[in-house]
């Protein structure tokens, strides 16, 4: 299948899969901003397809309720939308040794900011020794969300996600590869999930071997597993606030209002690290997530100052070449 084309579920057909191309405008539109490329979990407008062979083909791409959102791979500062309609997405991350706790941070950031509602999935728990530990590690991290554990193999923690779905949830699983995304994912809708239909990007230009699926779930509800993100980038507009609340409560606290949280007297972030309150590591985190934040937000911001100097020329030189004496005047 090539880079224009994408599997969808008929809705007026009891959802049975089908192929639409995209139609030219829906394709110029995602070559100017790949967050317009119709991602899983999009609703989608169909119309009768062409005489190329497609039964479908796919005219619009309807406003999405909530996005995962990462920035972009190609070093530009468009986003790139991993999951779309989700309303639960769940960072998913192994109960390993190098449990690599920044990450979740970082994708939880992305999780908040998508409109939907975030969780915390810690896989693996009959591998961990003390799982309760491993609960308490990430405890800080999702504050304000739910931390479920779960182990795959011995069917345990799975009740509230199953409930979920039990409800008609969309659930996405987001993470890196190899945290147990795909096995929950079976271990949530059974072994038919190979029966189950896909819609999404497939064979997204030659770098691409990973597919951003949609299963659905045999109760109702449906799992979005996306690919294992090796990086993702913040865009301009996270979740960091959320993530990071008791850092930001602190802050609030502090004795000066522009309070750096370097070396400032009456820091009270300081002193949370001081007692221990507040890991270092959590603090150097947001710190970092931050930055990151603070420059996409100024690329952001030069894209779009660039976006309008364009168009300002364009409408200049529009009028400059306008009939001296419009007619009808
Ligand atoms: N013991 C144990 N192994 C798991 C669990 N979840 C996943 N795994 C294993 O972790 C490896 C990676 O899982 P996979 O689902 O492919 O990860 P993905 O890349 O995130 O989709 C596989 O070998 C799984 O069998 C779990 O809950 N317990
Ligand atoms: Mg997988
Ligand atoms: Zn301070």
């Amino acid at each position: 299948m090539d880079k224009r084309a994408c599997g969808v579920l008929l809705a007026d057909e009891a959802l049975s899969p089908a192929t639409a191309r995209w139609s030219p405008r829906l394709s110029r539109a995602a070559d100017e901003d790949p967050a317009a490329t119709p991602a899983a979990g999009d609703w989608v407008l169909l119309a009768p397809g062409d005489q190329d062979g497609a039964a479908w083909v796919l005219t619009e791409v309807l406003p999405r309720r909530t996005a995962v959102e990462r920035l972009g791979v190609s070093g530009t500062s468009h986003t790139q939308v991993l999951a779309a309609n989700a309303d639960v997405v769940a960072v998913v991350a192994g109960m390993v040794p190098d449990l690599d706790l920044g990450r979740v941070e970082r994708m939880l950031a992305l999780a908040w900011s998508s409109g939907a509602r975030p969780v915390v999935v810690l896989t693996k728990a009959d591998l961990h020794p003390d799982p309760g530990a491993a609960i308490s590690l990430v405890a800080a991290s999702a504050a304000g969300c739910d931390l479920l554990a779960v182990s795959a193999p011995l069917d345990e923690g799975l009740d509230p996600l199953r409930a979920w779905l039990a409800e008609g949830a969309t659930i996405a699983l987001v993470g890196a590869s190899g945290v147990g995304k795909s096995t929950l994912l079976n271990a949530l809708l059974g072994d038919d999930v190979m029966a189950t239909r896909t819609l999404g990007n497939e064979g997204k230009g030659r770098h691409t071997t990973v597919t951003r699926e949609l299963h659905l779930a045999p109760g109702g509800g449906a799992v979005l597993d996306t690919p294992g993100l090796r990086s993702v980038g913040l865009s301009a507009d996270t979740g960091l606030d959320d993530v990071f609340a008791d850092v930001i409560d602190l802050a609030d606290r502090c004795r000066f209002n522009d309070c750096a949280h370097t070396v400032e007297p009456g820091c009270a972030v300081l002193e949370a690290v001081e007692t221990g309150a507040l890991p270092r590591r959590r603090l150097d985190s947001w710190r970092a997530l931050q930055r990151e934040a603070a420059f996409q937000a100024r690329r952001a911001d030069a894209r779009l100052q660039a976006a309008w100097t364009s168009e300002r020329k364009a409408r200049t030189r529009a009028y400059r070449a306008r009939p001296t004496h419009p007619q009808g005047w």
